[in-house]
């Protein structure tokens, strides 16, 4: 039997050829390749040694749910981040210092960068030797910063591998190129701090286990080791981006879930469906505004599931950030086990989705969807003193809001779990018929119950969870009347992509009545209308490529 997803081995290849083959690749991605390749030795006067390479990913349906710890359904897609890397053996006088990097970017737009990381004094670091980290590097969460990415990446490699201090990290050379547009929904972030992980890892020797330490590092090692990393660039992400760049596989979306662990399983897709992504032009930039209405949305879900628990009395340590998934596992624990199956998930969510009403203040439960909640009340319905409310939920996020809207917030996330569940089931029923005998004659059933799962995410994403924008909106309507049999907003939403369900053969019309309707795509043709409107097909995770 196949190994499980997470246990599988990265791929490492030798030759772009065999890169090439694996990927289906055609002549377009050879020449990236190769140009990058190129340009390394113009820049830095050698070969590359590795060149890592980490796709984007697509949610098809999950959104804000995985830092609750429920499953989502993302694929990767052929867009990616490529970094060609190597050690630098003669460090310039600037850059003595061991595990210096000089990292620059394809892009012209981002300016070549220098940076050391430092290794602190055990006796000194206080609280991050509480942390076991060692080394240390800045990081600018305030703005959005290129490199902030790299040096993520960076920062968990310099502290699970050499964290004693006694051997020191290689000095680096490393050239980055990208096709996933950035703030687009698409993960570009997730792709180049996998990437960049990998880059670290490879040039350092490290792919052995992270931690088994004995053969190559496996898919769910790296996906963990790359979700500490991006936390750093200052988002309280979940795991999916993460576990779609690196475990995703051409045939089929992945169902990837986080409770009681980390697994994933591939769920093929009818034939026939394509998946068209539309970027709105709105750039949701997680440095600032997106940022803290992303991590709101965080401490929301976190104090919600207290407060559920509480009510339904079950047993949550004082300073336990327990998650709304974790609740709905103890709840219905002693029934069905840890591993509750999804059919199991399905029906216990549906029974608590009943009880959400304990998250409306007691005195305005009319008023309460449009209003939320004061700190004041949220407080005193957690039923912890305010200190300790403050040290696990507020202490470390940047919060502004005066009122929280945990009902409609739960509510988004228990009915959207079940979408997903919903979504995953029709699509293996599908593939089992269609195995079983007569093709797609039902495919219209299956594409308008998938297409009305994905519209009733928007919504829910629209009204209970406040993450679309005016013009997600615009997009996911235009894009129903243009053909699509579904639509929403995909990743974390206040801007980026939209993703559309569309039949095969119906893509270029669709294409074209977007492209007509969304003013802003209006006098848009040939490549800088693929940029903004295309279909994706679920694609491969990431690799190494170490070249001789
Ligand atoms: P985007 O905005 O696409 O990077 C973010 C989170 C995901 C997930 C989605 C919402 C990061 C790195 N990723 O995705 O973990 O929570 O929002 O479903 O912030
Ligand atoms: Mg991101």
């Amino acid at each position: 039997m196949e190994a499980a997803i997470s246990k599988q081995n990265i791929p490492v290849y030798t030759t772009l050829s065999d890169v090439f083959g694996s990927l289906e690749a055609s002549l377009p991605h050879a020449k990236r390749w190769d140009s990058l390749a190129e340009e390394f030795v113009k820049r830095f006067g050698k070969q590359t040694e590795y060149i890592v390479r980490a796709p984007g990913r697509v949610n098809l349906i999950g959104e804000h749910i995985d830092y609750a710890l429920f499953g989502v359904l993302p694929a990767a897609i052929e867009r990616d981040i490529l970094i060609a890397c190597g050690s630098r053996s003669a460090p310039d006088a600037n850059l003595h210092a061991p595990g210096s990097v000089v990292a620059e970017n394809l892009h012209p737009k981002y300016t070549r960068q220098l940076f050391a990381p430092v290794l602190r004094d055990p006796e000194e670091i206080g609280e991050a030797k509480a942390h076991g980290e060692r080394w240390h590097l800045d990081i600018n969460t305030k703005e959005l910063r290129w490199e902030s990415y790299v040096k993520a990446g960076y920062y968990g490699v310099l502290n699970h591998h050499f964290s004693d201090g006694e051997d020191s990290p290689s000095s680096v050379n490393l050239l980055v190129t990208g096709s996933v547009p950035a703030g687009s929904g698409l993960s570009s972030s997730a792709a180049m701090v996998v990437a960049s992980t990998l880059a670290f890892l490879a040039v350092n020797g490290k792919l052995e286990g992270v931690v088994d330490n004995h053969g190559i590092l496996n898919k769910g090692e790296l996906v963990q080791l790359a979700m500490k990393n991006e936390k750093r660039v200052g988002v309280n992400s979940g795991g999916m981006d993460q576990a779609a760049s690196i475990m995703s596989d051409p045939s089929s979306a992945l169902y990837i879930s986080f409770y009681p662990s980390l697994s994933a399983s591939a769920v093929p897709l009818p034939s026939g469906a394509v998946f068209v992504c539309a970027n709105s032009l709105v750039v949701a930039n997680k440095a600032s505004s997106a940022k803290r209405g992303y991590n709101l949305r965080v401490v929301e879900t976190l104090v919600a599931a207290r407060i559920l628990a509480n009510s339904l009395g079950l047993d949550i340590g004082l300073k336990e950030k327990v998650t709304l998934r974790e609740v709905v596992g103890k709840f219905a624990g002693e029934k069905y086990g840890e591993d509750m199956g999804p059919d199991d998930l399905e029906k216990v969510l549906a029974t608590l989705e009943q009880k959400l009403d304990i998250l409306k203040p007691n005195n305005r439960p009319n008023e309460a969807d449009q209003f939320g909640v004061t700190m004041e009340e949220m407080v005193e319905m957690s039923g912890l003193s305010e200190n300790i409310f403050h040290e696990v939920y507020l202490s470390w996020v940047d919060i502004e809001a005066t009122h929280f809207q945990l009902h409609n917030r739960a509510r988004h996330v228990f009915s959207e779990a079940r979408r997903v569940l919903e979504f995953r089931r029709a699509c293996l029923d599908a593939a089992t018929r269609s195995g079983a005998s007569d093709g797609n004659s039902d495919s219209n059933d299956i594409f308008k119950n998938l297409g009305q799962l994905m519209n009733d995410s928007q919504r829910s994403c629209a009204m209970d969870f406040e993450c679309s924008c005016p013009e997600l909106d615009t997009l996911t309507g235009l894009a129903t009347r243009s053909g699509a049999y579904g639509s929403r907003l995909t990743g974390a939403g206040w801007g980026g992509c939209t993703v559309s369900l569309v039949s095969e053969g119906k893509v270029k019309d669709f294409i074209q009545k977007m492209k007509e309707s969304y003013p802003p795509y209006k006098d848009l043709e040939g490549d800088a209308l693929d940029e903004v409107i295309f279909a994706t097909k679920p694609g491969r995770g990431a690799c190494v490529v170490k070249l001789e």
